[in-house]
């Protein structure tokens, strides 16, 4: 997360906090409705008339990026979520790695009800994981059952810790319970021990090193 004050926010207002989200995951899988569900402003997608085989599943399909912003401002200052989207197809993975700075989780959508997709599914979330450390959340979409939700999740290599939602994204009310739980991950990577301390805490701390050193 960005607490730099004077960050200017995507909307060219000034901003307190920027949190960005990734949402990665197969082709098809549900990461343009995540994003358009949670988005306020219109979602800025690359999506095209989908070629070759895939052709005979969706007709569009994202080949850059898909980009949402929710912005919150209130009387503690201002917070602009950014969600980036990633392309499904493997031959658009580059652009994974061109937005995977900074980020602070991962939302990895897989289709529950799509076993095909779900070994690449996994190499990719794990590949992309190795070298980011960001909580993940594993969004199994088309997908009502927790216990069903979960075996997906183990299977894709995921954590008992990671946190795995089932949900049905054309709902948006589910959408914004993926977000919600990536969110929550995000804030307990901060509180826990190791991860963020506060700017007061980190005074404290160079206050009581520089007067240990004095002494
Ligand atoms: N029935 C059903 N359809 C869904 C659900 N979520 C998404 N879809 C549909 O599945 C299709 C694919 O969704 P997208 O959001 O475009 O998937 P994507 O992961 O962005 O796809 P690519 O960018 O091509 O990789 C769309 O037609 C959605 O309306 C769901 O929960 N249930
Ligand atoms: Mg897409």
């Amino acid at each position: 997360m960005s607490t730099d004050p004077g960050a200017a926010a995507p909307t060219g207002q000034r901003t307190d906090h920027v949190v960005k989200l990734l949402v990665t995951g197969p082709f098809n899988a549900g990461k343009t409705t995540l994003i358009a569900a949670i988005s306020q402003t219109p979602v800025v997608d690359t999506d095209v008339a989908t070629t070759g085989d895939e052709a005979r599943i969706k007709a569009r399909t994202t080949v850059a990026m898909d980009y949402g912003t929710y912005a919150l401002d209130d009387d503690q200052g201002r917070v602009d979520l950014l969600m980036f989207g990633t392309p499904g197809q493997p031959r658009f993975q580059f652009m994974t790695d061109v937005m995977k700075g900074d980020v602070d989780a991962v939302i990895s959508v897989v289709d529950g009800s799509d076993e095909s997709t779900h070994t690449d599914a996994g190499n990719a979330m794990r590949a992309l994981l190795v070298d980011l450390h960001a909580p993940l959340v594993v969004a199994v979409n088309r997908c009502d059952d927790p216990q069903h939700a979960l075996l997906v999740a183990r299977r894709l290599g995921a954590l008992s810790s990671d946190a795995v939602v089932p949900c049905q994204l054309v709902h948006p009310e589910s959408s914004r319970d993926v977000v919600v739980a990536a969110l929550i991950a995000a804030l307990e990577r901060l509180e826990r021990p190791g991860g963020w301390t506060s700017p007061l805490q980190r005074v404290v701390d160079a206050l009581r090193s520089s007067s240990a050193a004095a002494a």
